[in-house]
């Protein structure tokens, strides 16, 4: 047995040395990305919670697997060795596990519902899926804009309200914990409060057709300054805009050959 438990540790300690190396030098410990919200802070500390609660059973489980085949196989000359029934220990297995799925499930639905359940918010986002591009209405200052990213003063609630004229989308943004489905037809909801100034990325979760994978989404948080200066530029834009189109549809109404009736 001590030769075995040698030829292990020859095989293991080595693997296992270069794994957490190869870890701890790709950074690969960052890789759930640094909360930006409140809500981002608790699924990552759910996250670990759970991981806290899972990983004994599956060191437990591989483990005893690997001492059974170690141990139990059919050697040359003899027969594999061979259990059956134990009640106590059926209970335990049974009984154990799901006490943990349990005590994972509590903390899991209760994040769920304050994902779900905005509280009193400063900003409310209208936030529209197209194939393939995101388009933004901020219903208060009466301005909307697609294909830019959506901006948010920083510390403030933002709702978001959200829809799809075609397919369903999710608008997904790991750092502020934010991931909801828009559906055409209906209106879903959603919101965040990031608490660090800065530029997050996300992507469209929804399999939603040819370029799903190019639909990009791009958060810019700012000082409520910076947010009160940018729509301002917005709303003298898009007045810019609406003024275009009225002369435009304004041109179009009038009758090509109308000045020349009036000549005569
Ligand atoms: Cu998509």
């Amino acid at each position: 047995m001590k030769q075995h438990c040698k030829k292990w540790a020859a095989i293991l300690l080595p693997l296992i040395g270069t794994t957490s190396a190869f870890a701890a030098s790709s950074g690969m410990t960052t890789w759930l990305f640094d909360p930006v919200s409140p809500i981002s802070e608790q699924v990552k500390n759910d996250f670990w919670y759970t991981m806290a609660l899972i990983m004994p059973f599956m060191f437990l489980a591989h483990g005893l697997l690997i001492y059974a085949i170690v141990k139990f196989r059919a050697k040359p000359g003899g027969k594999a060795a061979k259990f059956h029934e134990n009640l106590p220990l059926e209970i335990a297995w049974t009984a154990i596990p799901t006490l943990a799925i349990i005590l994972i499930a509590i903390p899991a639905y209760r994040l769920l519902k304050a994902m779900e359940v905005p509280p009193k918010s400063d900003l409310v986002v209208e936030v529209v899926g197209h194939q393939f591009f995101w388009e933004y209405k901020y219903l208060k200052y009466n301005i909307g804009y697609s294909e830019a990213p959506i901006v948010v003063p920083v510390n403030s609630v933002v709702t978001l309200n959200g829809t799809s004229v075609d397919v369903i989308h999710s608008w997904f943004i790991p750092a502020i914990g934010v991931k909801f489905d828009v559906n055409p037809g209906k209106m879903t909801h959603s919101w965040f409060k990031a608490t660090k100034v800065g530029h997050y990325k996300g992507q469209c979760a929804e399999l939603c057709g040819k370029l799903h994978a190019a639909m990009y989404i791009d958060l810019k948080v700012v000082t409520q300054d910076e947010f009160d200066l940018w729509i301002q530029q917005k709303v003298r834009e898009q007045r810019i805009d609406e003024t275009v189109s009225v002369v435009a549809d304004s041109a179009k109404a009038m009758p090509a050959d109308s000045t020349t009736k009036q000549g005569k």
